[in-house]
């Protein structure tokens, strides 16, 4: 079974994670995980911490000689910001009203999270519910980026449309706008996962089904409001014969499609189509201009507080969106096809991919 927990503090020392379950024998590319971590932190609209934060991991355990061992896989990520923080944030309780943030953000964990744990400062909740955890989730989906690419899978996304702008010049605009306003903005991002086996997931019970672990994944990212498998928009308005995915056999006997409106899965199970995935991100809560909110102090009336944040992270998103398909459909392959090490792995996936009618 593949696990994964993630612990850490936006402004505290350090973020941390822990990848269980995956096979001895997998070669790791360190570099190609700080270059992951990079691209979460690019895109328009990222706010002024990206350039105090140089995101790398560092993998403590679990890698030898740069090849998985089968043991736990723990890594830390140092928050470079923290020194700016260290005595808000640290063990001196003395300074830690200086940054209290009572006036909750109307779209954020800050007003139920400090109903639900009786906290009277926000700071208590937002510094975990922050999107900075991120990095630590794209680190593991950056590991399994590369399982995934040993048995022939690859990931992807793209920007669909940001603010409801969809053309590159227009959606810059639109963040420069916002940017302008002290607004934030969303946006729908496709996911696309390649070289797909058929059999990934089963019929047989809901829980089973590969959609359920997809989404139940994605939709615990940050913003992610709606998770949507194929040419979801058409389904509610089409003929079922317009919509469904015909089978065809091409002149060597082999099975093709012509159309994928089923995104890859039919049934629960992967059916060696590309996996295709939309997702729709929300603008982030932290609007500079205010909201109309309360204080929990005062219990009056006040405009939402703002703090140093982004005018928008689609492009992030997109990134981190990319890690967790991949840890989710590495959590599927290991259940499905388990093996200690990745020889077994791979043999299994070839036994898999030699199936046919
Ligand atoms: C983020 C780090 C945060 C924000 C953003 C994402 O850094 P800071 O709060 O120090 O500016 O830029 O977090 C949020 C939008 C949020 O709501 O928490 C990151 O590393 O991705």
């Amino acid at each position: 079974m593949l696990k994964f927990l993630t612990a850490g503090e936006s402004h505290g020392i350090a973020l941390m994670g822990i990848l269980q379950g995956l096979p001895a024998n997998l070669k790791i590319d360190f570099a190609l995980i700080d270059k992951e971590l990079a691209r979460r932190q690019q895109g328009a609209g990222r706010g002024a911490r990206m350039q105090i934060e140089t995101d790398s991991a560092q993998f403590l355990s679990g890698i030898r000689g740069g090849i998985t061992t089968g043991a736990p896989i723990g890594f830390l990520i140092n928050n470079a910001d923290h020194k700016n923080w260290a005595d808000i944030i640290g063990a001196d309780a003395t300074k830690l009203n200086e940054r209290c943030l009572t006036a909750v953000r109307p779209g954020h964990a800050d007003l139920a999270g400090c109903i639900k744990y009786n906290q009277k400062d926000a700071r208590n909740i937002l510094e975990r519910a922050s999107a900075r955890n991120t990095a630590a989730t794209v680190a593991i989906g950056a590991v399994c980026k590369q399982y995934l690419a040993v048995l022939g899978i690859e990931i992807s996304s793209k920007i669909l449309s940001i603010g409801g702008e969809s053309k590159t010049q227009k959606i810059k605009d639109k963040i420069d706008e916002a940017k302008q306003k002290g607004d934030t903005l969303g946006g729908e991002i496709a996911l696309i996962a390649s070289g797909m086996p058929i059999g990934l997931g089963s019929h047989i019970s809901p829980d089973k089904r590969l959609e359920f672990t997809l989404s139940a994944h994605l939709m615990a990212l940050n913003s992610i409001k709606s998770v949507s498998f194929g040419s979801c928009d058409k389904y509610a308005k089409s003929f079922g014969s317009q919509i469904h995915d015909a089978i065809y056999l091409d002149k060597d006997k082999k099975i093709i499609r012509r159309t994928n409106n089923a995104g890859g899965i039919e049934g629960g199970i992967s059916n060696g189509e590309e996996l295709y995935i939309t997702l729709i991100a929300k603008p982030i809560p932290t609007v500079m201009c205010g909201l109309d909110s309360i204080d929990i102090t005062t219990k009056k009336p006040a405009k939402s507080a703002s703090e140093r944040s982004d005018t928008c992270a689609v492009e992030a998103v997109a990134v981190v969106a990319e890690s967790i398909l991949a840890y989710s459909l590495a959590e599927v392959i290991v259940a499905d096809l388990g093996g200690d090490t990745m020889d077994e792995t791979i043999e299994r996936m070839a036994s898999k991919r030699s199936k046919g009618i």
